[in-house]
């Protein structure tokens, strides 16, 4: 797991793209800097079975052509069954120790986390990343947490936790510094980019941001 891989993370699925293709998407959002992909199909209207597969592999084929990480939330089946590159957990999701056992040990594994217990409960679980959120209040998820901004990455940096980390939740080109500026690798997105008029153009402007933190 490389710590760039968490620069600008893209997490979509297709009711995320308000009725755009969601491939077209991605693609615009790769050539726009995005590093790191989730494929996260959820909500009114998600693509199950057969479809939910097909779109799977035509978004992997994606990422493959452009070295991009390819993640599945939540379902270990569809990820082994389209040779993902890892799968994504929250906390109500299944749990860590079955998730890896199914899993071949190459595989990432990131978890959501919440808390500074829970980020360290997934360290020693052996989660190679974790995404922190909500920092900011979002309408994309529906049962998200209580918003704890930034701060809470500042905390799980002063607990000594060095595991590699994104922000998730309500993040946009306004909020992204203060994210990384807390002490995260990068931020994960959903609608900034995916309903962006430009997907290309706001994965663009996200780097630029990281850039500012890097340099
Ligand atoms: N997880 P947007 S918030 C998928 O807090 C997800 O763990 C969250 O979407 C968490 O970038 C969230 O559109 C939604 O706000 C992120």
């Amino acid at each position: 797991m490389k710590r760039e891989w968490l620069n600008l993370y893209f997490v979509m699925g297709s009711t995320d793209c308000d009725g755009r293709d969601p491939r077209v998407v991605l693609q615009e959002a790769i050539n726009g800097g995005v590093s790191f992909f989730q494929f996260r199909e959820k909500g009114r209207g998600a693509k199950v079975g057969m479809e939910k597969k097909k779109l799977a592999r035509e978004l992997k084929e994606i990422c493959k052509r452009h070295d991009i990480p390819f993640i599945v939330n939540d379902d270990i089946e569809l990820a082994l069954e389209v040779e993902a590159d890892g799968v994504h957990i929250g906390q109500e999701d299944t749990p860590f120790s079955m998730v890896a056992e199914r899993l071949t040990p190459e595989m990432i594994i990131g978890v959501s986390c919440h808390t500074v217990e829970e980020a360290a409960a997934a360290v020693d679980d052996g989660a190679d990343y974790i995404g922190v959120g909500p920092m900011y209040f979002t309408t994309t998820k529906k049962d998200i947490r209580e918003v704890k901004g930034p701060e809470v990455i500042r905390e799980i940096r002063h607990a000594g936790l060095t595991v590699p980390i994104v922000g998730i939740g309500g993040i946009d080109a306004g909020n992204a510094l203060d994210v990384l500026e807390a002490g995260a690798d990068g931020v994960a997105v959903i609608s900034a980019i995916s309903k962006a008029v430009s997907a290309f153009e706001a994965a663009e402007e996200f780097c630029r941001i990281h850039n500012i933190v890097t340099k």
